[in-house]
């Protein structure tokens, strides 16, 4: 099966609301090394997702569809963990892939729900060798700041969906700058309201602005 035979089962079924056959596809896609993890995330199930909103702009979608929707994707990420691990195995073993591991944390701000492109961001780091740790969706500032500590990272990621965030943002990477024993990581921030933001940079103290598997790909190679 092509990546677009995939995608177009796959986009039906998630508006048939069937998990079942949503799971069926992905499932055996994988199993026969049909598309990658990169291609999964990146070109079906993110842009089926973003998609549901903008292809029925005439009608508003009720919150129950999008709850159906995502947690449809949220069983597919879940069901591609094995596989995740299995490739970083794999470019171990090879020597594609160091193995000594960084560690990231990988987190969504307080009140910010939308999580599902930070659980897609934590498989990218485990793809890419990193211990990442998923710290959670509605993280308040205080938990973000434990963690940090605790893990002492050498990458720090976020994923901002909704516009409003990005001054809380700001304001929690001002502070981060400024606690000496929290500083020393990289910090990469990337989601809907990022690459949909034109002057977020200038907004924005962060060491790099990402978007995709390839942006954290170069951001890694950076930090060697
Ligand atoms: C699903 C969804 C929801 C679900 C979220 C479920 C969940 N647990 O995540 C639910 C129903 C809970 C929801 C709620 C709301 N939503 Co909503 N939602 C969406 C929808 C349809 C899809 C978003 C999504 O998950 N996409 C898939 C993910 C995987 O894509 P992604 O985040 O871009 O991630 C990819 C990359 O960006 C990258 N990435 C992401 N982050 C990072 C970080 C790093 C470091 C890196 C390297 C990469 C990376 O990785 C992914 C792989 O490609 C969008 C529509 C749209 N066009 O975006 C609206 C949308 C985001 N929602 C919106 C709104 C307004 C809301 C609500 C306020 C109101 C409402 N409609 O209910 C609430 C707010 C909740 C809150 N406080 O956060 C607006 C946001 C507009 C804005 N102001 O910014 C959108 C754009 C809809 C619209 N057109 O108005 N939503």
């Amino acid at each position: 099966m092509t990546t677009e035979q995939i995608k177009s089962r796959f986009v039906s079924a998630m508006r048939n609301h069937s998990r079942e056959e949503a799971v069926s596809i992905i499932s055996e896609a994988l199993e026969n090394n049909d598309i990658s993890i990169q291609t999964l995330y990146e070109e079906i199930l993110s842009e089926s997702l973003n998609s549901i909103s903008s292809n029925r702009q005439e009608q508003s979608i009720p919150i129950w569809e999008e709850h159906l929707s995502s947690n449809i994707v949220r069983t597919i990420i879940e069901l591609t963990l094995p596989y995740v691990y299995k490739q970083r195995q794999q470019l171990e073993l090879n020597k594609t892939q160091p193995l000594t591991r960084k560690k990231a944390v990988v987190f969504c701000l307080e009140e910010e729900y939308h999580d599902l492109g930070a659980r897609m961001t934590t498989d990218f780091l485990i793809l890419l060798g990193f211990d990442a740790y998923f710290i959670g969706a509605n993280t308040p500032k205080q938990e973000i700041l434990s963690a940090i500590a605790y893990f002492q990272p050498d990458l720090v990621c976020v994923s901002v969906t909704n516009y409003f965030h990005l001054t809380k943002l700001h304001l929690l990477i001002e502070e981060l700058r400024h606690v000496e024993v929290l500083k020393h990581f990289t910090f990469v921030v990337g989601g809907y309201a990022i690459y949909n933001s034109t002057d977020v940079k200038s907004q924005l103290k962060a060491d790099y602005y990402v978007k995709s598997f390839e942006d954290l790909k170069s951001v890694k190679e950076g930090m060697r």
